[in-house]
């Protein structure tokens, strides 16, 4: 059966971004001076921002990330190994997330592919006590905290509109309100510094809080808005934008002339821009930025630059926006790749660990596998039990005829 000719012709997937329709006015409001922030195959200058390790796997020393340099030196080779389980781990289970979405068993996925570098190193850099206020992508260090990976999918089956114990984990629920958790952060932090838990000098007291958003986000008044106040208010609180150069379909350079980073010094906020596929510059420039934010020196903002190797979420098509050119000059710099080249060649690290951790993943995908359909279903009534602290006749009334329509139901049946 051909095509009805009214239907619009699909797109060829591998076109160009620049063929798409709506690019004409993306030109008109940034002119082609915003290539350094647009997305872009050229490489990650490291004079631009802190990289250790580049696409290579090479350590490499310069003047840029030498402020950093003592915090890496200082990592154990327990701490070295962990960032790699993390990373490979996390991966692993984004591909078991992916299966189960399409299976019908998720609602939806968010793929975090290609941002472990940034998230994993920024979760590392975390200390027990610190707080941690995500938006929606920031699985792995989710799981850095404590948190069961199951729980996380828990939310996305539509099971429950939490699904993890922020309180035990420090981890809070996510925010799928862009920029949202900006203010949340800012907020938490300011009751951290009334607790009188900064700068006290105890490092198992002092306390900070790691906020997490996307280059997309930095449009949101919000964002804007928790810079202010957290400066005014001089909280411990460290923003981590991962600029994985989109905002779903619309590219950073849309939304930033400049580097993101950059905002920074309008805000009076400490700043660094780092490359985000690289873990180690990640875990040293956000342990530098947490620990000044304990020491009572006000909050500070990390820009990761990385990329969204994956689609936004399991509802998104990137072919329809982005060319395979561009994905595979940044599947050149996988942040773990490199990573696993460099613990290999310079660190000396062995096969047999690296068979360990693929073994591991292996058992937790398959754990989370089992454990995902046989997730229970809420009662549908249950809702609106938290929508109002208090009893609210509107909730209450919508609940009572929800009730009676599922009761209809088992009538049917009977
Ligand atoms: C207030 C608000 N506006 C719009 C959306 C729709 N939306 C969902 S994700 C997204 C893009 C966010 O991009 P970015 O901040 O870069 O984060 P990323 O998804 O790349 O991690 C948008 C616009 C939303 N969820 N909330
Ligand atoms: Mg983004």
């Amino acid at each position: 059966m051909t095509r009805p000719s009214t239907a619009p012709a699909r797109p060829a997937p591998d076109r160009s971004p620049a063929d798409r329709p709506g690019a004409a006015s993306f030109a008109a409001v940034r002119p082609a001076e915003a290539a350094h922030t647009a997305t872009s195959a050229a490489p990650f200058d490291p004079a631009e921002g802190v990289q250790f390790l580049a696409p290579d796997g090479r350590l490499r020393r310069n003047a840029r990330n030498e402020p950093y340099a003592a915090i890496v030196d200082a990592l154990d080779e327990g701490t070295l190994r962990a960032l790699y389980r993390d990373m490979a781990v996390m991966r692993r289970l984004d591909a078991e997330a992916t299966a189960l979405q399409r299976q019908g068993q998720l609602a939806l996925w968010v793929p975090s592919v290609g941002q472990e570098g940034a998230q994993v190193g920024a979760g590392r850099a975390t200390r027990a006590q610190d707080w941690v206020m995500p938006s929606y992508r920031e699985h792995v260090i989710g799981m850095i905290r404590g948190v069961d990976f199951v729980d996380l999918l828990r939310m996305l089956r539509g099971v429950t509109h939490g699904g993890w114990d922020w309180r035990a984990t420090h981890f809070h629920l996510y925010t799928l309100v862009i920029g949202t958790q900006a203010l949340h952060g800012t907020g938490y932090a300011q009751g951290v510094a009334l607790d009188g838990l900064v700068g006290t000098g105890d490092p198992a007291r002092d306390t900070a809080v790691l906020t997490c958003f996307g280059d997309g986000a930095t449009s949101e008044g919000d964002v804007s808005e928790a810079m202010v106040y957290a400066e005014s208010l001089h909280v411990p609180e460290v923003f981590l934008c991962q600029n994985n150069q989109w905002a779903i379909s619309v590219p950073t350079g849309v939304q930033a002339a400049r580097p993101i980073a950059d905002r920074a010094a309008g805000f009076g906020l400490r700043a660094e821009r780092i490359d985000g596929n690289d873990v180690l510059a990640a875990y040293a420039v956000t342990r530098a930025q947490l620990d000044a934010a304990r020491a009572g020196e006000g909050p500070g903002l990390v820009e990761a630059v990385t990329f969204r190797m994956g689609a936004h979420t399991t509802s998104d098509d990137p072919t329809k926006y982005r060319t395979r050119e561009l994905e595979q000059a940044w599947a050149e710099r996988d942040p773990i790749a490199r990573y696993e080249t460099w613990l290999r060649h310079d660190r000396d690290v062995p096969q047999t660990f690296f068979d360990e951790v693929a073994a591991f993943a292996e058992a937790e995908a398959r754990r989370v596998r089992e454990a995902v359909p046989a997730l229970p279903d809420p009662d549908p009534v249950s809702m609106f039990a938290h929508v109002y602290t208090e009893p609210n006749p509107v909730t209450e009334a919508q609940a009572a005829w929800l009730a009676d329509y599922e009761a209809g139901f088992e009538d049917e049946e009977a």
